[in-house]
């Protein structure tokens, strides 16, 4: 791990090409001493980013993880990190990291934007807490953006910086990319600050939905707010004509101009976020992975089916659904407990917040019932694991599987699903996949099944197991073979080819 230190500032007006997401890609620890270490966190968005942000001055500026009283640590300017690019840290206090992270991010626009699974809570002071974050992320940026620099603006908790950014510097060309999924208007329209969130997000020059569904939504809520003329499908891809409402009033439930947008045209588009492919299938066919692999399903008992679980625990991603599906069927007698196995791999998240909690709880004792009352003495057919793992660990328990359960109630795209087809180099393998999960659209050869229906989630593991070895293996290969053309690079070449073709 590194140290920190009051390291050197990099030169402001040094930044060609400037990230800027919720969070640092690293990994934070503070020792007994108090003293303040920190290493890569490898990610999805790093591994995308990494040609981009090592071919030239670029800046990732983030929140390290850490709440903190404001410059009680100093500040990450730290140039020794990951080759070329730079670490700039935004620090946010405890109270901070509450109202604008738990609070208005995680308890208002994730549920929001996940259609209300569970009821987004509206309170001003977590609101005001999000527009004060909001614009320290948009200061820092514009203080160490170069002239006319590229700033790639990441997801939903920094949805004002923007137009925060266009007014602080007009000069830079911003692109914006929201990795959840942008409700229809019917739901988005609740938010009580629904016009200052479509305006922020119009700052951009280019915003990047994961589905044409995303794209297409935002075009309705901003002709609906604003009267704005936008076409979500165009054959140059979509566009928004900011400033100059085609105004009617029978289809806009309440006109007002946006403030400081003078006229111009933002580019919307759908582009659809993919994994490291390559980096996966190596790591995949290594001796270690496939050994562990092995062990794997030998610590296991061997069973003859292993199906496999992996998500973030969220209450998003359908996870109570597919065990009861799995306990139904061990209940009906459709699959055998002495030879069937469920692994659920859930990674702890965002556990201050009340709804995450409760989620757990349901979870676990769920799991405890199965427990009690499935299968003979010594037979666990439902296994339940509750912690993060290392990465070549979770490739292992892929390559383990031998059908993957991927159920979200909604999901922007969801990358789980994409990694299992990646370790799966010999074309073996099921993927029952969600019809709401953003990888639905790319990935039709899964078992496609509705989640809130737990009679297609039965039916769709029945299928997926008891089908033939040739109809699994010309599935996966096919899905294999598109994610191998629409890697995580090409999604981050293409975004930022679209956004460069803007200013021109
Ligand atoms: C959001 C959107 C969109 C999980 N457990 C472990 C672990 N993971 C990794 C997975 C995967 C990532 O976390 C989860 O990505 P998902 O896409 O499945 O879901 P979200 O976290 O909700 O992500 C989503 C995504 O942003 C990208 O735009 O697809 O729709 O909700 O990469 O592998 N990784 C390791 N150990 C774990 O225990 N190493």
């Amino acid at each position: 791990m590194n140290q920190i230190s009051d390291s050197p500032h990099i030169s402001s007006d040094a930044a060609s090409f400037v990230v800027v997401a919720n969070r640092l890609p690293i990994d934070v620890r503070i020792d007994d001493e108090g003293d303040v270490h920190w290493e890569e966190s490898p990610g999805g968005l790093v591994s995308a980013l990494a040609p981009v942000l090592h071919g030239r001055e670029a800046v990732w500026i983030g929140w390290s993880g850490v709440a903190t009283e404001v410059d009680a640590i100093p500040a990450f300017r730290t140039p020794a990190m990951m080759g070329s690019y730079h670490l700039v840290d935004v620090p946010l206090s405890a109270s901070m990291v509450e109202q604008y992270y738990e609070g208005f991010s995680n308890s208002t626009l994730w549920p929001l934007y996940h259609d209300r699974i569970v009821a987004p809570e509206y309170h001003r002071d977590t609101w005001n807490a999000y527009v004060e974050v909001n614009l320290h992320f948009a200061e820092h940026t514009a203080d160490v953006a170069a002239p006319n620099a590229t700033v790639w603006v990441h997801d939903y908790q920094l949805q004002l910086v923007p137009s925060m950014l266009r007014a602080l510097r007009p000069d830079l060309l911003i692109g914006f990319y929201l990795h959840i999924p942008f409700p229809p208007a019917e739901l988005f329209l609740q938010l009580p600050w629904r016009q200052r969130i479509v305006e922020g997000m119009l700052g951009a020059d280019l915003i990047g939905f994961q589905t044409p569904f995303g794209a297409n939504n935002f075009c309705e809520v901003t002709s609906q707010l604003m009267g704005y003329e936008s076409d979500s499908a165009s054959a140059d891809g979509g566009w928004i004509d900011v400033g100059t409402p085609s105004f009617n009033m029978a289809n806009s439930v309440q006109f007002r101009p946006a403030r400081n947008h003078v006229a111009r045209r933002v580019q919307v588009d759908a582009f659809p976020i993919s994994i490291d492919v390559a980096s996966l299938e190596e790591l995949a066919a290594s001796p270690k992975v496939q050994q562990r692999a092995l062990d794997i399903r030998r610590d296991l008992g061997d069973p003859k089916f292993l199906l496999l679980g992996v998500d973030r625990m969220d209450y998003t991603k359908g996870i109570e659904v597919r065990l009861r599906a799995f306990v139904e069927l061990l209940e009906d007698d459709m699959l055998d407990p002495a030879h069937t196995v469920l692994l659920q791999i859930a990674t702890p998240s965002r556990e201050q917040v009340q709804e995450y909690q409760r989620l757990r709880e349901d979870i676990e004792l769920l799991v405890g019932r199965a427990a009690g009352a499935l299968g003979e003495i010594g037979q666990v057919p439902l296994r339940y694991m509750y912690s993060g793992l290392p990465r070549a660990e979770l490739a292992a328990f892929y390559v383990a599987a031998d059908v993957m359960l991927v159920t979200p109630l909604r999901d922007g795209m969801n990358l789980v699903a994409k990694e299992y087809v990646a370790t799966r180099i010999d074309d073996s393998g099921g993927l029952v996949l969600s019809e709401f999960a953003g990888a639905a659209l790319e990935l039709p050869q899964a078992w496609l099944v509705n989640p809130y229906s737990l009679e297609s989630v039965k039916e769709a593991i029945m299928t997926a197991l008891g089908t033939t070895p040739e109809d699994r293996r010309r599935r996966m290969a096919a899905m294999r073979t598109h994610l191998r053309e629409h890697d995580v690079e090409r999604w981050a070449r293409e975004f930022l080819d679209a956004l460069a073709a803007t200013g021109s």
